[in-house]
């Protein structure tokens, strides 16, 4: 590579990282681990399941969440209720300081539907978590097969 082309690849992501930030909320004094996606077949709804870290002093609450590769995306919880499970819509998800909630199979998770383009195992999908405070995060999500039980650590 040229030293022209590397000085215009560098001004290209300068531009990029200084717009992506303009653009972006404030970020919250937290992370996510293991954030994943359980694929489905045929468009079906699919779950998303990840660790919330809360990094700093407060509860944080995790007010909603949005794609733009799915036209909703849901705070559930799992119920197992005798032998079937059901899911109720979930208003918000506190987590508290220094400490992290996971979002696993069997409990909380994130309900995907409606997505906007073709998506396979293997793919990652970018997630915004927005939180009441004002602050948001994106994540992405990696796309696993139907009989994963999550990302290899
Ligand atoms: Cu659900």
């Amino acid at each position: 590579m040229t030293a022209l082309r590397q000085l215009a690849r560098t001004l290209a992501c300068t531009g990029l990282i200084a717009a992506s930030a303009a653009a972006t909320a404030a970020t919250p004094d937290a992370h996510v681990e293991h954030a994943w996606i359980r694929w489905l077949p045929a468009n079906l709804p699919v779950a998303g399941y990840a660790t919330i870290v809360n990094d700093g002093d407060g509860t944080l609450r995790l007010a909603s969440a949005s794609s733009p590769d799915y036209t909703s995306v849901m705070l559930h919880r799992s119920r197992l209720a005798q032998s079937d499970s059901t899911m109720v819509m979930v208003e918000h998800l506190d987590i508290p300081a220094h400490a992290n909630v996971k979002l696993a199979p069997g409990g909380y998770h994130l309900m995907l539907t409606h997505a906007r383009r073709p998506i396979r195992p293997g793919d990652k999908v970018p997630i915004t978590l927005s939180f009441a405070d004002g602050t948001t995060l994106q994540v992405d999500f990696s796309v696993l097969p139907a009989n994963s039980s999550g990302p290899a650590d």
